[in-house]
């Protein structure tokens, strides 16, 4: 259920249109243009297309993912275009981590969302406090990603309808400069 509320939130605009439009491979190459820009605007409008959240119902594939502190495994993801997977996430480690889908520098924008939500409180190295989420109008509910506790596991359902350049990464300040990276590689 949180999924459907956080597609809208993600995807922006995309979302009305995905939904109806799985496997149209229609590319928007021009909207890669942002990638490479790192620190620089990073307003929602300029966001490369990524996928969208995928239909739990009509899974290609499911992955494990086992988040440790601070790495991933497996360290690499290989994906069919076009495919929705489920992941499955794990937080085998001590600290709080996140599993996020997006390009570098979406990863690079959202760090700066990670660190004021810890700066604020919201976030603990190893606690999520979801009432001040709240509090702060700070939400982590984005279809694309999943934050957890040590312990916790939970799903991120992904349809990769894209050939965006992505990676596989944890926000949480210090983990991705510390390697809690990962390429996605997209084949045909
Ligand atoms: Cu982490």
């Amino acid at each position: 259920m949180a999924l459907l509320s956080a597609a809208a939130l993600t995807a922006g605009g995309h979302a009305a249109l995905a939904a109806g439009d799985h496997g149209g491979g229609h590319g928007h190459g021009e909207k890669q243009a942002d990638r490479g820009h790192g620190t620089g605007e990073h307003g929602h409008a300029s966001r490369p297309d990524i996928g969208h959240a995928g239909d739990p119902s009509e899974l290609d594939r499911t992955v494990d993912v086992i988040m440790l502190d601070n790495r991933f495994e497996p360290e690499k993801l290989s994906i069919q275009e076009g495919q929705t997977v489920r992941f499955v996430v794990t937080n085998k480690g001590n600290l709080v981590h996140e599993f996020n889908i997006a390009t570098a520098a979406m990863h690079s924008a959202h760090q700066e969302e990670m660190m004021e939500m810890m700066q604020k409180g919201v976030l603990g190295a190893d606690t999520i406090h979801h009432d001040r989420m709240g509090e702060h109008g700070m939400r982590h509910d984005h279809a694309n990603s999943i934050l957890l506790e040590p312990g916790e596991s939970g799903e991120v359902v992904w349809t990769f309808d894209t050939d965006a350049e992505l990676e596989f990464a944890c926000n949480v300040p210090g983990h991705y400069e510390s390697g809690m990276k990962g390429p996605i590689r997209l084949h045909q």
